[in-house]
């Protein structure tokens, strides 16, 4: 498909990477753009993989090379604004995104997922259905979890099936990208440093479904604005769920029970406590969308009632590590937005020492403290956002709170302060770059103390 053309893959991380290798089958002319400020030319030319060719860029393009290049592959960390990407637009140049690039090659079945909150659990879950129900050679589950799409594209087949968890910044860059089942389970203000607007935001969700026909599913949350109003305009057939009433077609709660409602029955499918391994009601949403999704996927009910009952927490997702001195330690890292936090403590049920704060992201921590509701003991702020937190808790009433001057710090305060029957949650309504590279180590840290610690 670009055999012999001039192709450029911007962002050495490890979709750049997916991306080069990729381009490479295919015999494309590549160059390896990364315009970080600290990478050398060695560290970018060592990053390609072997038996790849690739010309290799730091911080600078020739000039002359740029009105050359035909396709233009976006790592999702590259903001489609910058100068480099807003010339090569004005140049023509074809601008896609490494989804956008790992679906020219996909020859399965897709399942998409995207939202706020929870992506990471139903793609997991969809993902360990799918296993059960096709074995798992047969499925791929990728993107923003953590497995670039472009690594694993190439080896789909008639008969796999991908499963991919896709942030806004993947979405951004799709364009022919046409999922079999799409899902959005829920929109709440996040990333708005980089889409400036919560319209623009909601779009880049929204485009997850943009290529379906009513010949395709799209799995809503009924209960969130966003994607309820999304419903009207999707070109998908839809496909509701619900946490907070009874809906005439599709997944909802009744007491305990999840319910699938379709024609003129409503049949009970599961119970909460009893037959779900997850805690808090993001999770019982997690857990409808799943069923939702895979049952588009003509996967037979029992199938995906016995591997809903098997699953247990995703890593760094409102997490049970341990109990210590008769405190319970929960690292909900991956709680990196005011929306996702405010799972991590509703799903909490004793008095809770909290640790907030990390990378600025413009959010708003307003709803984030009102959800605290006398749950929260004290609230242990450290990172860039620290003051911001402090000022907005303050204005809101809440003024148990003490500051840290590093992560190690913080850690230590909380076990000061928590007492036996306490929790302490880690769930900082913040990302963790400034700090750690990732959410993932951050969540590492918090583990590898909490097991430190005496029984
Ligand atoms: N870079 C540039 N120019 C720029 C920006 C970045 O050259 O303007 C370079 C950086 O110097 C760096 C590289 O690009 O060398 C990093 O690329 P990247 O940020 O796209 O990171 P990847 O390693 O490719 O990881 C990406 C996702 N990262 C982001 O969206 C920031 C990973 O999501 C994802 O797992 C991975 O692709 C595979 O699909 C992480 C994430 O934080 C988990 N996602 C956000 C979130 O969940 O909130 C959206």
């Amino acid at each position: 498909m670009f055999k012999g053309q001039k192709c450029l893959v911007i962002g050495s991380g490890i979709s750049g990477v997916g991306a080069v290798s990729m381009l490479g089958h295919m015999g494309a002319d590549i160059t390896l753009f990364d315009g970080g400020d600290k990478i050398t030319q060695e560290e970018l030319e060592a990053k390609v993989p072997q038996g790849v060719q690739a010309k290799c860029y730091v911080r600078q393009l020739p000039e002359e090379l740029l009105s050359r290049i035909k396709v233009a592959v976006l790592s999702p960390g590259v903001p489609t604004d910058i100068p480099l990407v807003q010339e090569l637009k004005t140049r023509g140049t074809r601008i896609i995104g490494e989804i956008e690039l790992g679906f020219l090659a996909e020859q399965g079945r897709v399942a998409a997922i995207t939202g706020t909150n929870g992506k990471t659990t139903t793609t997991t879950l969809v993902g360990e259905i799918m296993k059960a129900n096709m074995g798992p050679e047969k499925v791929f589950v990728v993107g923003n979890i953590g497995n670039p799409y472009t690594l694993e594209a190439e080896k789909t087949g008639p008969d796999t099936v991908t499963v991919g968890e896709l942030s806004s910044f993947q979405l951004e860059t799709v364009d022919t990208f046409r999922p079999r089942v799409s899902a959005i389970l829920n929109i709440t203000p996040d990333h708005l440093n980089r889409h400036h607007t919560m319209e623009a935001y909601v779009e880049a969700k929204e485009r997850i479904a943009m290529r379906q026909t009513s010949e395709e599913i799209c799995v809503l949350n009924y209960e969130n604005a966003y994607t309820r109003n999304f419903g009207d305009r999707c070109p998908a057939k839809v496909v509701y769920f619900s946490s907070a009433r009874e809906l005439d077609q599709g997944y909802f709660l009744r007491g305990e029970e999840i319910f699938l409602a379709e024609g003129d029955q409503a049949k009970p499918l599961l119970n909460i406590h009893r037959d779900m391994n997850l805690v808090g009601m993001c999770n019982v949403e997690n857990v409808m969308a799943a069923i939702a999704i895979a049952r588009a996927l003509e996967v037979p009910m029992e199938t995906i009632l016995q591997a809903v009952r098997e699953f247990h927490a995703v890593e760094h997702r409102i997490e049970y590590v341990a109990n210590r001195r008769g405190v319970d330690y929960y690292n909900d890292s991956k709680g990196t937005n005011p929306d996702a936090a405010i799972q991590g403590i509703r799903a909490m049920s004793r008095p809770t020492v909290l640790i907030g704060g990390g990378y600025d992201k413009q959010s708003e921590y307003d709803e984030w403290i009102e959800s605290f509701e006398g749950k929260v003991k004290w609230l242990v702020l450290v990172g860039q956002t620290r003051e911001k937190i402090a000022d907005c808790a303050r204005a809101h009433g809440f003024d148990r709170i003490r500051m840290a001057d590093s992560f190690e710090e913080c850690l230590r305060l909380c076990t000061q302060l928590a007492q036996a029957g306490d929790a302490v949650l880690l769930s900082p309504a913040c990302a963790s770059w400034g700090m750690f590279p990732n959410y993932e180590m951050r969540g590492q840290v918090f583990k590898d103390y909490v097991n430190g610690l005496e029984e």
